[in-house]
C-alpha cells in the first residue's frame, strides 16, 4: 500500500506561464481513501480563458510555419520525459482516478506511445498529388492547420485521451485551449508540464482546468477555429449543436453500450479471460467497456460459471495495491449512480447472476463486479436500464440468443455503435459480424476495449460525431485541405 503523499499543487497553464487559477477552491481526491487529497488549487476564471484564448490566436501563425518535423520533435521529447516519470505519474493517476496502478502506468506509456506516433509524422505522407485532365498541370491536395483547437477531456483516461488529441493538434501545426475534467485534473497538468518541458513555444497549449462552463465558453468564443471532445452524450451534442451554430467544426466522441457476443464452438476460456476484462478492467469506465453480453444458448451456462469462477480471483480494493485487479468507481456520486442503476434493473426484471466482495471498510465509491440476467421476455429485456442505458461501471447485462443472427440483431440494439467483440472459431461466423454489427471497432477474440495509436478510433451511429480519432484519420479534424491548380509558366 502507497503511504499518504501530500497533496500536488495545482496550476494553470496560460502563455507559456504557470500559475494559480483565480476561482473557486479545486481539489481532487482519492475515491479509495476517501481522507486522502491528491490535488489542490484553485480553479480558473472566464477571465483566464479569455486569455488562453488569446494567447493560443497570436501563437497560432508563428506555429503553423514551423516545419512538421519541429513540432513532431517537441512530441518526442516530452514523450522521453513521460516514459522517465511513468513509474511515479501512474500511481498519481491510480491515487486520482481510482483505477489500477498497472492500468495507470500502462496509460501514462501508452500517451508517450501516442506522442511518439505523431512526433514522427513529419516522415509521412503530408498530402495528395492527383493527375490533371489538362496537359501540363498536376492537383495537389495541401493540408492547413485549422487555427485554434479547443480541447475538452473527460476523467477516465486523464493523459492518454488528452493525448491523443493535443498531439495531432499540434503536429497538425493548431494551437490548443485545453480544459480537462475537474474531477482529475493532476494528469492532465503532468502532460502540459511535460510539453512545456520539451520546448513548446509560449501560447501553443494552454490548460484551463474548471468547471464544465468553461467548455461551454470555449465553444462560443469568436476566436475558436474547432472543438474536439471525448465524455458523455448529452454534453457532446450540446457541444456540437453550439459549435454548428457557430460554423465551428467539432469532433465528439461520446457513449457505448457495447456487447460481447459469445457463440457456440468459441474458445470458453479465452472469451471468459476477455469479456472478464473488457467489462470490468478500468471499473467499467470505459466509453468501449463491455456492457452487454450475449450468450447462445448451448454454451450460455457453461460460460457464465466460468466467468464467474474467473471472476472469485478478482480483488477489488485500493488500486494502489499490486495485487487488486479492480478499485473503485472515480467518486462517490459515480458509485451511487451505478447503484441506483443496478437497482432499477433489477425492478425491471433482472436477475442477479454474479457480485463480487468488497473489501472490509470499502469506501462509498466501490462498487463490486456486478453480472445481471435479463428476462427471457425479449420486449421487457429490450426496455430494461441495463440493456438501454450506459451505467459507466462495472456491470454486465446478460441474455441468451437462439442464434448468431440474433445475437448480431440484439447486439445492434439503440443508438450506440461503438465497439463489440465476438468469440468464434467460426470464419463464416466472423465475416457474418464484421458485415452485420455497425460498429466503429469491432474485435474477434479480443476484449471490446482498447485502442492503438496507428489506426482509426470512435464509433459508429450516435457514438461518435464528425472525424474518427487517432491514426491517419486524426487529420481529417486537424486540418483542412487546399486543392492547388499547378500548373507553370509558358512552354519553353
Ligand atoms: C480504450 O478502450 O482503451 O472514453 C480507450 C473512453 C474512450 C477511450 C477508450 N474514448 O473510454
Amino acid at each position: 500500500m502507497a503511504p499518504n503523499i501530500p497533496a500536488a499543487a495545482l496550476r494553470q497553464f496560460i502563455a507559456g506561464k504557470w500559475e494559480d487559477g483565480d476561482g473557486a477552491e479545486l481539489t481532487s481526491g482519492n475515491p479509495a481513501r476517501p481522507e486522502e487529497t491528491v490535488a489542490a488549487g484553485r480553479q480558473a476564471t472566464a477571465e483566464q480563458l479569455e486569455r488562453s484564448v488569446s494567447a493560443a490566436s497570436e501563437a497560432a501563425a508563428a506555429w503553423a510555419a514551423v516545419p512538421m518535423h519541429e513540432r513532431g520533435a517537441v512530441l518526442l521529447r516530452a514523450a522521453a520525459l513521460l516514459e522517465g516519470s511513468a513509474g511515479d505519474l501512474g500511481l498519481e493517476l491510480a491515487r486520482e482516478e481510482g483505477k489500477t496502478l498497472a492500468e495507470g502506468r500502462g496509460e501514462v506509456a501508452r500517451a508517450a506511445q501516442i506522442l511518439r506516433y505523431y512526433g514522427n509524422e513529419g516522415d509521412r505522407s503530408a498530402g495528395e498529388v492527383f493527375s490533371s485532365p489538362r496537359r501540363g498541370e498536376q492537383i495537389l491536395v495541401v493540408r492547413k492547420p485549422l487555427g485554434v483547437v479547443g480541447v475538452v477531456t473527460p476523467f477516465n483516461f486523464p493523459i492518454a485521451i488528452p493525448a491523443w488529441k493535443i498531439a495531432p493538434a499540434l503536429v497538425y501545426g493548431n494551437t490548443v485551449v485545453w480544459k480537462p475534467a475537474s474531477t482529475v485534473p493532476l494528469l492532465a497538468q503532468r502532460l502540459a508540464e511535460a510539453l512545456d518541458e520539451a520546448g513548446l513555444p509560449k501560447g501553443v497549449l494552454n490548460l484551463v482546468i474548471g468547471p464544465g462552463a468553461l467548455g461551454t465558453a470555449l465553444v462560443e468564443h469568436p476566436l475558436l477555429d474547432g472543438l474536439t471532445f471525448t465524455g458523455s452524450t448529452g454534453v457532446g451534442r450540446r457541444l456540437a449543436a453550439a459549435g454548428a451554430g457557430r460554423g465551428v467544426p467539432v469532433q465528439a466522441e461520446m457513449g457505448g453500450k457495447n456487447a460481447a457476443i459469445v457463440l457456440a464452438g468459441a474458445d470458453l476460456d479465452l472469451a471468459a479471460e476477455q469479456v472478464l476484462f473488457g467489462a470490468f478492467r478500468s471499473t467499467g469506465q470505459k466509453c468501449t467497456a463491455t456492457s452487454r453480453l450475449i450468450l447462445e444458448e448451448p454454451v450460455a451456462d457453461d460460460f457464465l460459471s466460468r466467468l464467474a469462477r474467473r471472476l472469485q480471483q478478482w480483488n477489488t480494493g485500493d488500486p494502489a495495491d499490486p495485487s487488486v485487479h479492480m478499485g473503485p468507481l472515480v467518486s462517490s456520486a459515480a458509485a451511487d449512480d451505478v447503484r441506483r442503476g443496478i437497482d432499477a434493473a433489477l425492478s425491471a426484471g433482472a436477475a442477479l447472476v454474479f457480485q463480487g466482495e468488497l473489501p472490509e471498510g470499502a469506501g462509498s465509491a466501490f462498487v463490486p463486479p456486478t453480472i445481471l440476467e435479463l428476462p427471457a421476455d425479449a420486449a421487457e429485456a429490450e426496455a430494461n436500464p441495463a440493456w438501454t442505458e450506459e451505467f459507466f461501471g462495472p456491470v454486465l447485462a446478460v441474455r441468451r440468443a437462439r442464434s448468431a443472427a440474433q445475437a448480431f440483431e440484439w447486439a445492434g440494439q439503440g443508438e450506440y455503435g461503438l465497439s463489440a467483440a465476438v468469440f468464434t472459431q467460426d470464419i463464416t461466423r466472423v465475416l457474418d459480424a464484421v458485415e452485420g454489427i455497425d460498429v466503429g471497432i469491432l474485435h474477434v477474440n479480443s476484449e471490446s476495449a482498447g485502442a492503438d495509436p496507428h489506426v482509426p478510433f470512435g464509433g459508429a451511429k450516435k457514438s461518435g460525431y464528425g472525424p474518427k480519432e487517432q491514426g491517419q484519420s486524426a487529420k481529417e479534424f486537424f486540418t483542412h485541405t487546399t486543392t492547388v491548380y499547378l500548373r507553370g509558366g509558358a512552354p519553353a
